[in-house]
């Protein structure tokens, strides 16, 4: 069983594997730790991680950067359009009000989701994972950012099987680096708990959570964020300062060329990253566009006067977690800072006057969440051995539940699982129905999602069940907050007691309370009836009766077997080519090798004319490969190298003879 934990990151996706001797980050074919998370359609191949990224520039209409933010996203949100207006790829509107990706590959115009694009990069990775552990594997634990909806966890749950994968936890970005950060702690205050911030800010966001941490056990209090607030955002205020000057400068207009803004794109993310090791940084690009080489200069100074309006923001979210924490700035004992695009010196220097101290950084700002989910997914496994640690986190948004028949009023304002409750949770409902009703579940309040976000999660049709008598019956429903942070009802049955005490069936048509683990079962107690209530039921039936859910945004059965049948022949495609490159490559090299051995081993082992043939075959397979061989079959390939061989065998037979009578006289001669 393979326990491997990744982080998709909306820039770079790291891997990280438990062993036995501890947490490994996984290299790549070019021996990075860090994947970009671009797919690139070449024109017979996917190129995906590092060969994406350097297949970009060559393609940039068909390839693919920053689909974290746009999965499980409504194309009309003003933030997706936003996005989509900086992206270089065709995208439009899908019937489900979701977004479609359209691109030109093997001669043909294709359409895919971002959820198959996803998938893309999770296969990609997985095919990392199982080269480097020489294993199959499909359990792992995937971070995601604590302020996805239901409906973009469940878009990463499909991505994931679309790849064959099986994530065994989607955990909070945060939560994984808290338990990254508290499983090793060995130091903690005299008296009560270690409360800590940490702070990541990636590319494209920012997440901050307040954990509290006891030896053995870490809470996480609360969670915050500003979900486009990132790197990517300074990078964008570089890029329209030299776009403006080189307009004035050169009169060339970026914006209306998509290969020179994704490199002018690229080379102020580069200047920002000088930028923070150095006062002053330059930028040159040669022929940017209309054959002009550009150059430009600035300060850091500068840089921060641009980026001011964005530093603000960053203690915004900081803040806010903080407040929901319940904790003042005293009781904070310590502030990570994590995430690559933290690495601008002006972002500790806000923290540090808001936290009044300077924010630490002992953690791996790349790799922590990648290696916080595979100590999760150690855990979780049945067969790994992890101390004893206990990971309590809590959820961001308040989760609503309504009936056709108005909200349910259980808790506080039809709210089940107010912002910061605990989960995984498990609560009991209890209505009075006599006939086949609806559910909704929804986020109660639009303010506490990312701005423009829909609140919808799921309808639920329950029944159709009979009743016995033509009052109304008790329903209870139990209602889930899963593992992966997604809402569901598990299950609802019919509780007919006729009861002879009608008062029992209170006036509030609906209940509801908290059910530990383990325990949700336990009637004798439940729905507030009192034992001296309970010995007067008649008879308790129960009965389970039929849900369908209705999932926003969600794909069908049929819609995912598609997908995975659509990745499958992409796959095979990706492999043909490669393996095709490779049977050319082999064709090549014998060539060279063949040559060369003519010239030196088989020199006289071969007869002139022999040696006259196999030249000048070796001659033309040269020629042809450079001309009509150039893009070839694999098949084609093949044969040729097995023509070749059968040439050169008989020649190389004879050597090998000869140099086995030599070493057996030897032997005998000693
Ligand atoms: P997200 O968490 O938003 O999904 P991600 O996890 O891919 O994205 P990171 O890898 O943590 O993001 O950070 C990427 C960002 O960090 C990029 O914007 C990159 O330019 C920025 N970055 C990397 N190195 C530096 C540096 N030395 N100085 C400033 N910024 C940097
Ligand atoms: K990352
Ligand atoms: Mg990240």
């Amino acid at each position: 069983m393979s326990v491997v934990g990744f982080d998709i990151g909306n820039e770079n996706c790291v891997i990280a594997v438990a062993k036995e001797r501890g947490i490994d980050v996984l290299l790549n074919e070019e021996s990075a730790r860090e994947n970009p998370a671009v797919v690139s359609f070449g024109e017979k191949q996917r190129f995906i991680g590092c060969a994406g990224a350097a297949s970009a520039t060559m393609h940039p209409k068909s390839t693919i950067s920053q689909v974290k933010r746009l999965i499980g996203r409504t194309f009309s949100e003003p933030t997706v359009q936003d996005d989509l207006r900086l992206l270089p790829f065709e995208t439009s509107e899908g019937p489900d009000g979701g977004i479609l990706i359209h691109l030109q590959y093997l001669d043909e115009k294709q359409t895919f989701t971002p959820i198959q694009i996803l998938a893309m990069l999770l296969a990609h990775l997985k095919q990392i994972t199982e080269k480097n552990l020489e294993m199959q594997i499909a359990n792992c634990v995937i971070g995601v950012p604590s302020y996805f909806t239901a409906t973009q966890r469940r878009a990463y749950l499909h991505a994931a099987e679309i790849a064959g994968l099986k994530p065994v936890r989607l955990m909070h970005d945060c939560t994984a680096i808290g338990l990254g950060y508290g499983i090793y702690k060995t130091e903690f205050p005299s008296r009560g708990p270690a409360n800590v911030v940490f702070v990541d800010v990636g590319h494209s966001d920012t997440q901050v959570a307040v954990v509290s941490f006891e030896p053995g056990h870490m809470k996480v209090l609360s969670h915050a964020f500003d979900s486009d607030l990132g790197g990517r955002d300074f990078d964008e205020v570089l890029f329209r300062h030299f776009a403006a000057q080189f307009k004035q400068q050169y009169n060339i207009d970026v914006y209306s060329s998509a290969r020179a803004s994704i490199r002018l794109r690229a080379s102020c993310e580069k200047l920002k990253k000088v930028l923070s090791a150095n006062p002053e940084a330059p930028l040159n690009i040669e022929c940017l566009m209309e054959e002009k080489d550009v150059k430009g200069y600035i300060k850091r100074d500068e840089f921060e006067k641009l980026a001011s309006a964005l530093l603000e923001r960053i203690s915004i979210p900081c803040r806010k977690a903080l407040h929901d924490s319940g904790l003042t700035v005293e009781k904070i004992h310590t502030v990570e800072l994590v995430g690559s695009g933290s690495r601008i010196p002006a972002i500790a220097k806000i923290l540090t006057s808001l936290f009044r101290k300077e924010p630490s950084r002992t953690l791996n700002a790349s790799e922590c969440v990648a290696r916080g989910c595979a100590l999760q997914c150690a855990m979780l496994s049945p067969i790994f051995r992890v101390r004893e640690y206990e990971v309590q986190d809590c959820f961001p948004f308040s989760i609503s539940f309504a009936s056709d028949e108005g909200p349910v009023c259980s808790l506080t304002d039809g709210v089940l699982f107010p912002k910061g409750n605990a989960f995984p949770s498990t609560k009991m409902l209890t209505l009075h129905r006599n006939d086949i009703f609806h559910m909704e579940a929804f986020y109660a309040n639009q303010k506490e999602l990312p701005s423009g976000v829909s609140t919808r999660i799921s309808s639920f049709k329950i029944g159709p069940f009979r009743v016995s008598h033509v009052e109304k019956s008790r329903i209870k429903i139990k209602v889930k907050l899963d593992l992966h942070g997604v809402v569901s009802i598990v299950s609802a049955s019919l509780v007919d007691d006729q009861v002879d005490d009608a008062t029992v069936r209170n006036s509030a048509n609906t209940q509801s309370e908290n059910v530990g683990p383990g325990n949700e079962e336990s009637f004798s107690n439940a729905n507030g009836t009192s034992g001296h209530d309970m010995r007067r039921l008649k008879a308790i039936r129960r009965q389970d009766i039929f849900i369908a859910e209705n999932v926003y945004g969600g794909m069908t059965r049929g819609e995912l077997s598609q997908a995975q049948e659509k990745e499958l022949q992409l796959a095979q495609q990706d492999l043909k080519v490669e393996r095709t490159k490779e049977k050319k490559n082999a064709l090549e090299a014998y060539v060279y090798e063949s040559r060369n051995k003519l010239l030196n081993t088989y020199r006289s082992f071969a007869t002139d004319s022999e040696k006259e043939g196999i030249s000048s075959n070796l001659q033309q397979t040269e020629e042809w490969l450079y001309d009509d061989g150039d893009d070839e079959s694999e098949y084609v390939y093949t044969e040729k190298l097995d023509n070749l061989k059968k040439m050169v065998d008989p020649i190389e037979i004879r050597y090998k003879e000869e140099e086995a009578r030599a070493v057996a006289t030897r032997d005998l001669l000693n």
